[in-house]
């Protein structure tokens, strides 16, 4: 039986996009960041791993996000590897966010170099053209999400570097014009020992706008015997400084345990990259990934997450620097 606290509920049609709905023969699809156009149809931007190992992203579009699903019948993001070398193994795990003073939609991703995984930026108002930004943290970097409004004069950035010495924390960064990025602040940190999100931690889907302050949904990788396991957690930051962690969940809010989850390529694994929210404010279609073979759907609340996070979550004063 699929455990959750109750915060979750796994849609009874999962998973609703596997490799068998691509129109063109693909390994696996994963891990999609979400949005929701102007007309009201849901557009996942699924990351599709062909027979070679190497990632790219497809549209996928729903009318109401479920299912009757109308996918790209090519590559929408191909890796560019004449102009973008740092794309030579892929791209993977998009995050979708609108940037309303632009009109356009960001897209970050990873670049999978030879150096290793490394944050890029694409802008597109129709997921169709692309302006690339190219490589914005070099290697090792990953997980990251615009958000969607500057903090004071600059644009920030979330995102996953990993240290030589092991650990990887959630940072934000700053930049004047997307290109060009600093101030780097400490965001999250992992936890240690026993802890769910012990080691390594990194955002999710993009930040959530709320009047309590950014929630933030975020995975957590504990190590076992048998591999890894990928949970999910809340925290809520300040709306003003977004570094600033007012609240921070100590239990996982969902953890793999459907079929989906625990079987696949990467067996144990859910990796939310997108949302989107009912015309209410307050409804939550949750996209994730199950075990890197399959898309996942599960609803749930705004509301209902920042209550269970006043009652569960206690605060957090993350370091200024490691
Ligand atoms: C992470 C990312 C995800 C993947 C997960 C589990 O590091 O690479 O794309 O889903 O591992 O394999």
């Amino acid at each position: 039986m699929p455990r959750t606290n109750g915060l979750l509920k796994r849609h009874e049609k999962n998973p609703i996009l596997t490799a068998d709905d691509w129109p063109y023969p693909v390994h696996t699809v994963m891990n999609a960041g979400a949005t929701r156009l102007s007309d009201g149809t849901t557009l996942l931007l699924c990351r599709v791993e062909d027979y070679r190992g190497h990632s790219h992203l497809c549209a996928a579009r729903s009318k109401n996000g479920v299912d009757k699903w109308v996918i790209d019948t090519k590559a929408t993001l191909s890796p560019d590897t004449k102009d973008h070398p740092e794309e030579l193994w892929g791209i993977e795990d998009a995050r979708i966010v609108w940037l309303p003073s632009l009109g356009r939609y960001s897209v970050t991703y990873t670049a999978y170099s030879q150096g290793g995984p490394c944050v890029a930026i694409a802008l597109t108002e129709d997921f169709k053209k692309f302006e690339r930004y190219g490589v914005v943290m070099p290697p090792e970097d990953k997980d990251a999400a615009m958000v969607p409004h500057k903090v004071g004069d600059n644009w920030a950035m979330i995102h996953r570097p990993s240290s030589l010495f092991g650990g990887a924390h959630i940072w934000i960064s700053y930049s004047p014009d997307l290109r060009h990025w600093g101030s780097h602040k400490l965001m999250l940190m992992a936890r240690s020992g026993a802890w769910w999100d012990a080691n390594k931690i990194g955002i999710s889907p993009p930040l959530i706008e709320t009047p309590q302050g950014w929630l933030m949904i975020y995975h957590g990788v504990r190590t076992t015997a048998s591999g890894s396991l990928y949970r999910v957690g809340l925290a809520l930051f300040d709306l003003k400084t977004p570094e600033e962690c007012l609240l921070r969940g100590n239990e996982w809010i969902m953890g793999p345990s459907a079929p989906y989850e625990m079987v696949g390529d990467v067996g144990g694994v859910v990796f939310p990259c997108g949302y989107t929210i009912g015309d209410d404010g307050d409804a939550l279609n949750l996209y994730y990934g199950g075990a890197d073979s399959c898309i996942a759907l599960a609803q749930g609340s705004i509301g209902e997450m920042l209550k269970w996070l006043k009652k569960n979550g206690e605060p957090w004063s993350t370091p200024k620097l490691m």
